[in-house]
């Protein structure tokens, strides 16, 4: 893994390079269209958005002879800031990929021997119907399961669910982002952006933003953050790219953030540095926290984390004196710990108390922009409680989403009750889910299993039918107001025909609803569902402006301060920003984050962590021939104190061994990751062979990854596997 450095710095280059011009202009709303530039017969540019990450960065699609030739980033998105990063370039790989399911396949063999039949579409329908009715028949509609990552489509996807009666809606958030989400909701009521632009000094816990990309916050980051000199702290047991451009890093011991954040709000009070006017005008339990916080001192938090107490000290000072242009960032994927809940909370609080609420530089609660609705018929809620039992061990969680985890303990127990069928849309819970044996066993326990995906993704490979998405530059979609400090609205529309016999997921669900006799609620095309949304925009001659220009924005600064008024009340309890939260204490859980030491590994172990690269998503991508060229292979990081007690050289074949799983990788013996952790990336070692660049090739984490989830958000916990590495 000689090159990987070097791979990284070249694509930071690229993205830097473009994000960095484009956030000089501030919010990048230059007009791309205005020149009134000309189609020929054979040339066009069709603006649409990005599907390869959860971004929507706004593209502008350069077609030839009916080819998509090249895709350009699209300047009037200020949230994309006029960049496209190298897997928004990669997108015309997803279409023109030789691995693509190109119709619609029914399992022949057993599940994951890989024998196909290709079939055509009202074979797949009629089949994949006749299995839901079966199951709905013998065990009730509750006993289906509806599994979904975002998606523009994922709307049509989950009626379909709900109109065949199931209240069994499970979606990404409790593998992702649910515990964080989670915890600045109950904190100030709302899930705010952070104003990295115009901030002084940002704190980052593991948020890798330079390599896990955010939008606007990445190029914010170098376009604001870097080139003005604020300050960027940054904690991360690895040695990131965000590492490496950061003003202080420093290798936290893993799960001991909460330490670090508890002694910062100590230094803070002890010090009367805290915002006490904002405090007493705003928010609710400060004495109590006061009270709290006494003994977390910075020598303690030295003990938890291996950072120095005087840097601890420092840090809370600086952050203070920069209030209210200073964050501590929230991240995204907290899917980290069992007291993640916790961490993150423990961040909002910090914030609050500096009163960068609502501020330039600080956390500002979204701008929202209104959309229309299609009006369709309403179906009957579904009768069945929901099969993991939400509401009664996570009360507090998001119930539409639903808690992934836990809905697979129940569901391989039969308990509350049996679920038979499984449908899949844009997911692949074979990687997103630790402990890959039990998801294997929950698809054994299966009579039908339906995948709607662009690729033949593991949990495709294992499905009794595959119905083929059109990939998004071939689909016109529904549009998508993206709330922010600069919101906006976006709109995917059709590039070119789709190249094999594939079809947009509304024309799915429609062909599966038909023969469920569910048709009714789908009456609908796309166009009409787009016109609807269209009608309510904003936006003088909203559909004409929105195919031209693929997205409109509202111009001008951002307002901030609108919650900042004597009768604003927070969408909490009591109207407050709440410190202390008495919901959280009703629920059984700490209404002021407590901190517990980890369980650290045994002498012959190590803790397994994740992270990611900026050339892949999830476990997706690395099947890409453009995104593959830059990184062939996954690998094991060990420190080399580590790797010498155990006499792994660089570049060795091990094992690495937790109590549900064993792989095989390469060890990258590398001073970048401290000596009581490893890490792994995701998206190698395929099952599936249609994935031809990496099946069998490196190791998938989800094979070795233990179950755990945060106690209080549901959120899976992928940091507290412990892992034994052995030369091979
Ligand atoms: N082991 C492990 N598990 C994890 C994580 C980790 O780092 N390691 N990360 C967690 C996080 S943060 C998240 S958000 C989740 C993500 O979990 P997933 O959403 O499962 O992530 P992906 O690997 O991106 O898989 C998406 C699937 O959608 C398909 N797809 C892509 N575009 C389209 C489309 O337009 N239409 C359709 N129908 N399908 C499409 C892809 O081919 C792929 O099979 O995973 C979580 N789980
Ligand atoms: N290129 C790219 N960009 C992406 C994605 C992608 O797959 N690829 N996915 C998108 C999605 S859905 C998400 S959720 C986000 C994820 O983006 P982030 O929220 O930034 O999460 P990760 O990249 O998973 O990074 C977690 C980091 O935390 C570090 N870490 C591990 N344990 C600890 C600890 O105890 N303390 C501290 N301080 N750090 C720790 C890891 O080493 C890793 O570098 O990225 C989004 N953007
Ligand atoms: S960050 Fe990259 S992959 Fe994600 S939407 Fe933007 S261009 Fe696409
Ligand atoms: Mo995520």
């Amino acid at each position: 893994m000689g090159t990987t450095r070097m791979d990284r710095r070249l694509f930071l280059k690229a993205t830097g390079a473009t994000a960095g011009a484009a956030a000089s202009i501030q919010v990048g709303c230059l007009s791309y269209f205005k020149k009134g530039r000309s189609a020929t017969a054979d040339r066009r540019e069709v603006p649409t958005t990005c599907e390869l990450c959860p971004n929507k960065c706004s593209a502008i699609a350069v077609v030839e002879g009916g080819l998509v030739k090249k895709l350009n980033p699209n300047p009037e998105n200020p949230k994309s800031r006029d960049m496209l990063c190298a897997r928004g370039n990669a997108a015309i790989k997803q279409v023109y990929d030789p691995d693509r399911i190109k119709q619609p396949m029914i399992r022949v063999g057993a599940r994951g021997e890989g024998k196909w039949k290709p079939v055509s579409w009202d074979e797949a329908f009629d089949f994949a119907a006749k299995k839901l009715a079966e199951v709905k028949e013998k065990h009730g509609p509750q006993a289906s399961l509806w599994s979904s990552t975002e998606g523009f489509q994922e709307v049509f996807f989950k009626n379909l669910g709900l109109a065949f009666g199931s209240p069994n809606i499970v979606r990404h958030p409790t593998l992702c982002l649910a515990s964080v989400n989670l915890a600045y909701s109950m904190t100030f009521g709302t899930v705010p952006s952070f104003d990295l632009l115009n901030s002084r000094y940002v704190i980052m816990s593991g948020a890798n933003r330079f390599e896990s990309i955010i939008t606007p916050d990445t190029m914010d980051l170098i376009g604001g953050v870097m080139e003005r000199k604020a300050k960027l702290i940054y904690l991360d047991p690895r040695f990131t790219v965000t590492a490496a451009k950061a003003d202080e890093w420093y290798p936290i011991k893993p799960g001991t953030d909460l330490a670090f954040i508890l002694a910062m709000i100590h230094v803070i009070i002890k010090e009367n540095r805290h915002s006490k006017d904002f405090i007493a005008a705003y928010t609710t339990g400060f004495d109590l926290l006061a009270e709290h916080v006494k003994s977390y001192t910075p020598e303690w938090a030295e003990k938890e984390t291996e950072i120095p107490a005087k840097d601890i000290i420092r840090i809370a000072r600086e952050f203070s004196d920069a209030a209210p242009r200073s964050l501590y960032y929230a991240g995204r994927r907290s899917s980290w710990y069992q007291n993640d809940f916790q961490m993150r909370r423990a961040q909002a609080i910090l914030n609050a108390i500096v009163g960068n609420w609502d501020q330039v530089g600080g956390m500002v609660p979204n701008a929202k922009l209104p959309k229309g609705e299609f009006l369709f018929m309403p179906w009957d809620e579904p009768k069945a409680p929901r099969v993991d039992e939400i509401d009664k061990h996570f009360p507090l969680a998001a119930k539409g989403d639903g808690v992934y985890l836990k809905l697979r303990e129940n569901v391989l127990s039969g308990k509350p009750y049996p679920v038979k069928a499984w449908m899949v849309y844009k997911q692949d819970p074979m990687n997103a889910m630790p402990d890959q044996a039990k998801t294997l066993k929950m698809i054994e326990g299966m009579d039908f299993i339906g995948v709607i995906d662009v690729a033949m993704s593991d949990m495709a490979w294992y499905a009794d039918v595959v119905f083929p998405e059109s990939a998004y530059l071939e689909r016109t979609d529904p549009v998508e107001v993206m709330a922010g400090i600069w919101p906006a609205v976006v709109y995917r529309q059709q590039v070119v025909k789709p190249i094999h016999d594939t079809k947009p997921n509304l024309e799915i669900v429609q062909g599966l609803a038909k023969r469920l006799g569910l048709s009714d609620y789908f009456d609908y095309t796309i166009e009409q569902w787009v016109d609807a949304e269209f009608k309510e925009l904003p936006i003088p001659m909203a559909a004409e402006h929105m195919k031209k220009h693929g997205v409109w924005a509202a111009s001008g600064q951002p307002s901030y301060g609108k919650t900042l008024t004597p009768d604003h009340r927070f969408v909490t309890k009591t109207g407050k920003i709440e410190i202390f939260s008495e919901r959280l204490k009703e629920a059984g859980h700490d209404p002021l984050p407590v901190y517990a030491s980890p369980e650290q590994p045994p002498a012959d172990r190590f803790r397994l962590i994740l992270g990611r690269v900026g050339y892949f998503t999830h476990a997706n991508h690395s099947n890409n021939v453009w995104l593959h060229e830059f990184m062939k292979e996954n690998d094991l990081w060990i420190n080399p104190k580590s790797a010498a007690k155990l006499g792994i050289l660089n570049g060795a074949i091990v094992d690495v061994t937790s109590s549900v799983g064993s792989v095989k990788l390469k060890a990258r013996v590398t001073e970048e990751i401290r000596p009581d952790c490893v890490f792994m990336l995701h998206g190698f070692g395929k099952k599936s062979k249609m994935q031809s660049l990496v099946y069998n090739v490196g190791a998938s984490d989800a094979v070795i990854l233990e179950t755990a989830w945060d106690k209080v958000s549901g959120n899976a916990a992928f940091h507290e596997t412990f892992v034994k590495v052995t030369n091979a």
